[in-house]
């Protein structure tokens, strides 16, 4: 069994970052190590407030440990980082790697055309380093867009427009480019994974806020931690042996099953947990 090592914040409700991560990796049968780069009483995405504790300072002395202790990783997954975090979490990366370790990055910066809440404008710019030595990245359009030093648009991109954006992401030093949130019809949302040769595309209808009771509230309502159940679920698949084009197709198919199996009223996250079964099924 693969052992990778996540990332990423512990929030501790709401459904993101290392408690979606750990029963998803987990899921895929792949042993899920965890070093958690902050600890926060809820994500930041739509609650009145937060607590956040900053672990910069652990992840020196955890590496001296794992260093002294001969721990490796077969993979390293990084999602919400702080940018005092780049540097060491490069540190860990190059001094704990198992011979041939991957490094998959999901560059959490925002969505929807902002950053997240308390995140600097700077901020991208730091996080282009860590995408720079990766294997996979796995930003959104937003990310994409701050990534590389421009203006998230609000109106959507063409083709033509995101096939510019994929190269300008490889120019950052990141071999295979998994593009989210792409779009080029109302109705249909999905990935684009690059190698930086050949460009494939995934697409799966675009899921609502269901309004059955006609509760307007939740119409077009954004569905927090998705992003990370699509990067948990497409490094537990890279583990696995699946190629990036089906580890994005089946971590596509897990978020569309989790949001599918969410009541309207479960605003804060989606009940992924319903759609492990079928993870576990779907990898054997
Ligand atoms: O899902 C991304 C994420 C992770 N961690 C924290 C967040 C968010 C998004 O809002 O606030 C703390």
């Amino acid at each position: 069994m693969k052992r990778l090592l996540t990332i990423q914040d512990v929030s501790c409700v709401g459904q993101c970052s290392l408690t979606v991560a750990l029963p998803l990796v987990s899921a895929c049968g792949v042993e899920c190590a965890v070093l958690p780069s902050a600890v926060l009483s809820n994500h930041t995405g739509g609650f009145h407030g937060w607590t956040f504790a900053d672990l910069t300072g652990e992840m020196p002395k955890v590496e001296a440990k794992w260093r002294e202790l001969g721990i490796g990783f077969d993979a390293f997954y990084t999602g919400y980082v702080c940018e005092s975090q780049i540097d060491p979490i490069l540190s860990i990366m190059d001094s704990c790697a198992n011979p041939g370790a991957v490094r998959i990055i999901d560059p959490v910066l925002g969505d929807n055309g902002r950053l997240y809440a308390g995140f600097a404008p700077d901020f991208p710019a730091k996080m282009a380093r860590l995408c720079a030595g990766a294997d996979y990245i796995l930003p959104n359009q937003t990310e994409a867009a701050f990534l590389t030093g421009e203006v998230p648009k609000a109106d959507g991109y063409t083709e033509r427009e995101t096939l510019d954006i994929i190269a300008r992401l490889h120019r950052l030093g990141a071999r295979n480019v998994v593009l989210t949130g792409v779009s080029f019809e109302p109705e249909l949302i999905g990935s684009a994974v690059s190698d930086g040769r050949t460009v494939k595309y995934d697409f799966n209808p675009r899921l609502r806020r269901r309004t059955a009771s006609g509760c307007k509230a939740f119409e077009g309502a954004v569905f927090h931690g998705t992003g990370d159940i699509f990067a948990s679920v497409f490094a537990g698949c890279i583990m696995r042996g699946r190629s990036a084009f089906d580890a994005a197709a089946i971590a596509a198919d897990i978020v569309c099953a989790a949001i599918s199996a969410t009541e309207e009223s479960h605003w804060y996250g989606v009940r992924f947990e319903r759609a492990i079964p079928e993870l576990a099924k779907v990898l054997g």
